[in-house]
């Protein structure tokens, strides 16, 4: 199988790129004030990008870049031809705009009913979007591309949700999306109401716009009896199905014919060596209403070159399980959430709902993990609390080198989410 366009080979992706980098260059010299004066002040001319090689000497853009030329300063394509206005959440600061023109839409569709078709998703299929719709680009992004692959959409949007079981029941939903925090709640909810997977048509899991573990997976497979398959996008980039996994399921096929990727150094901003970590950079290489170069996104990934066993040529990032702004230092060692949450998983008595709380205490750092065990915190004997709580406790502090106190608490007792979920509460 290649990867549904045709594309088969790494020359031909290169020979692709570089058509439409050249392009895109001209195309942003011309319409984009903003990077007009960018090039302008290094000097750089249109003409002077001439390889694929070429693109490190063109500058980077980043979130700021956006917010200072809020709300339309950075779209290319005059109004008229803007047919859809997306934003960002802002949980991050002030809310970052795009623009997409008729050919963006098309394009888009296109691309993200390439990523469900990896997925094995088939126009006899029914597709829940429990994505929340509106400036979020989750619900109308994938929608779109559910319409161009020719199955069928459910648009209930996220919220409601024992709805959203009844739904899957009455209507035989094949395929879910949402956020894997959302997957979660709503399998939770299920239980509540009585009602097994095995009374479902469920098939596969469209998850992703916020990381989420190798563990958290297998848990959510399991639970549902499912497939879950892994999507990567951002708004300012595009949406979701920049890349998306195949059935191997080790790593994402980056849609290389819209988007070239880089991975450089969060510190030095060079580019680093193919498989190593770093923050991943985009270059849209098609769009035409808000285009951009180098964008900087602030997640951390690596690309993998090797040939996939899907046979699709199209790179892979690894799975994003953390952005650089994510990192907790606590007392001086830096840790990821993520890396927490892996290894809560590995413990049968957790559930995969955990909050993680930093905060002061004589003005040393202290890290409280508060989880819900499977059964009533009562339910439990005290030494075998006790023990549990040692064990995790040595566990993270020989792979993290941190340690922290533990807070079991009883199932349904932390906040439940229906769209990206929020874990950590730095109260420093
Ligand atoms: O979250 C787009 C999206 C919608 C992707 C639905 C997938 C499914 P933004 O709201 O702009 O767009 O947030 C983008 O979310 O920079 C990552 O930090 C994070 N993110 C998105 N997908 C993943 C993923 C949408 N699969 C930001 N794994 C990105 C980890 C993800 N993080």
């Amino acid at each position: 199988m290649n990867n549904l366009l045709g594309i088969q080979t790494r020359e031909e992706i290169y020979d692709i790129q570089t058509e439409r980098l050249k392009q895109l260059v001209k195309y942003v010299y011309k319409n984009v004030p903003f990077y007009k004066n960018k090039f302008d002040n290094i000097g750089l001319l249109p003409e002077d990008i001439r390889t694929l090689e070429d693109i490190k000497l063109l500058p980077f853009t980043t979130k700021q870049d956006l917010r200072d030329n809020y709300p339309y300063g950075m779209f290319a394509a005059p109004m008229e031809k803007i047919v859809r206005i997306h934003a960002s959440s802002g949980t991050t600061g002030t809310q970052t705009v795009v623009g997409y023109t008729k050919d963006d839409i098309e394009t888009w569709s296109e691309l993200m009913a390439n990523t469900l078709r990896r997925y094995g998703i088939t126009n006899n299929d029914i597709v829940q979007i429990a994505y929340g719709y509106g400036m979020f680009t989750g619900g109308l992004g994938v929608h779109y591309g559910v319409e161009h692959l020719g199955a069928a959409v459910v648009p209930i949007s996220g919220g409601a949700t024992e709805k959203q079981v009844l739904t899957m029941k009455k209507f035989g939903t094949t395929v879910l999306a949402c956020t894997p925090s959302y997957a979660l709640h709503i399998y939770d909810t299920m239980v509540k109401m009585g009602i097994s997977p095995d009374e479902l048509n469920l098939k596969i899991g469209v998850f992703g716009a916020e990381p989420w573990s190798d563990q958290m997976r297998s848990n959510i497979e399991d639970k549902f009896r499912i497939k879950a398959y892994d999507i990567y996008g951002l708004s300012e980039v595009m949406g979701p199905g920049v890349a998306g996994e195949c059935f191997v399921q080790n790593g994402l096929h980056i849609n290389e014919e819209h988007f070239i990727p880089e991975i450089i150094s969060g510190d030095t901003l060079a580019p680093v060596e193919a498989g190593q970590l770093g923050e991943l950079v985009f270059t849209t290489l098609t769009k035409q209403g808000i285009p951009l170069i180098r964008y900087r996104t602030r997640d951390i990934s690596a690309l993998e070159y090797d040939e996939c066993e899907c046979g699709c040529a199209f790179v892979r990032m690894r799975r994003v399980g953390a952005r650089n702004d994510d990192m907790l230092i606590i007392r001086g060692v830096n840790v990821y959430p993520i890396q927490i949450e892996r290894i809560l998983l590995e413990f049968n008595e957790l559930t995969p709902h955990y909050s993680l709380t930093i905060e002061k205490d004589n003005n040393l750092d202290k890290l409280t993990i508060t989880i819900e065990l499977q059964r009533n915190v009562n339910n439990y004997k005290e030494e075998e609390l006790i023990k549990l709580h040692k064990s995790i406790r040595t566990k993270i502090h020989n792979i993290l080198q941190i340690s922290c106190n533990i807070e079991f608490v009883n199932p349904d007792t932390l906040p439940r989410s229906e769209g990206k979920i929020k874990r950590v509460f730095d109260k420093r």
